[in-house]
């Protein structure tokens, strides 16, 4: 009896633990890590970034850079005059707002070599078990309440 709700507790947290819990590490160009001749449109393509989520751009420190641009930028891969890059090789970007992000490399011609990203973070889900679903009782509530009742059938 007490292990059994132990059990069903478990497999509550191991169901829906990873949803709550869901801010992810993506190591950007994976195992390629940050560098030139990479396809990093290719890498993000089908990959969902989220509110919380991390970006880790890996490199040997010195070789490469981080720079957060605008779409302008990006598309020329002009490097700001003014606002530092990341540097340490080991460069952690917490992906704090939604929509699209843009990252080029700012040493020599690496940008137009193909060293930049671009991804668009969607705003944090709600886990389905928070979601309200549609139910019977919000039409019945509503039915008590007439100022609710314009849109029903
Ligand atoms: C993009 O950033 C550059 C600075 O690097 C700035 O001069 C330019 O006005 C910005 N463009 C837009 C559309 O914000
Ligand atoms: C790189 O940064 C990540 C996230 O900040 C951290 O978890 C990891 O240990 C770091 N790796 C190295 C080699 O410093
Ligand atoms: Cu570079």
């Amino acid at each position: 009896m007490g292990l059994s709700r132990v059990f069903v507790l478990l497999l509550v947290v191991a169901t829906f633990g990873p949803m709550i819990t869901s801010a992810k590490d993506f190591l950007v160009g994976d195992q390629s890590g940050w560098t030139v001749g990479f396809d990093y449109q290719g890498w993000a393509h089908g990959k969902e970034f989220h509110i919380g989520d991390r970006l880790v751009f890996n490199y040997p420190a010195g070789a490469h850079n981080v720079y957060k641009v605008n779409g302008t930028d990006f598309q020329s891969c002009n490097v700001p005059l003014e606002g530092a890059p990341l540097t340490s090789g080991n460069d952690t970007i917490v992906l704090a707002t939604s929509g699209k992000k843009w990252y080029i490399c700012g040493v020599s011609n690496h940008c137009d070599q193909g060293q930049k990203l671009v991804i668009t973070v969607q705003p944090q889900a709600l886990p389905p078990s928070v979601a309200p679903a549609p139910s019977p009782w919000s039409y019945s509530e509503g039915s008590k309440r007439p100022f609710f009742n314009f849109n029903l059938p």
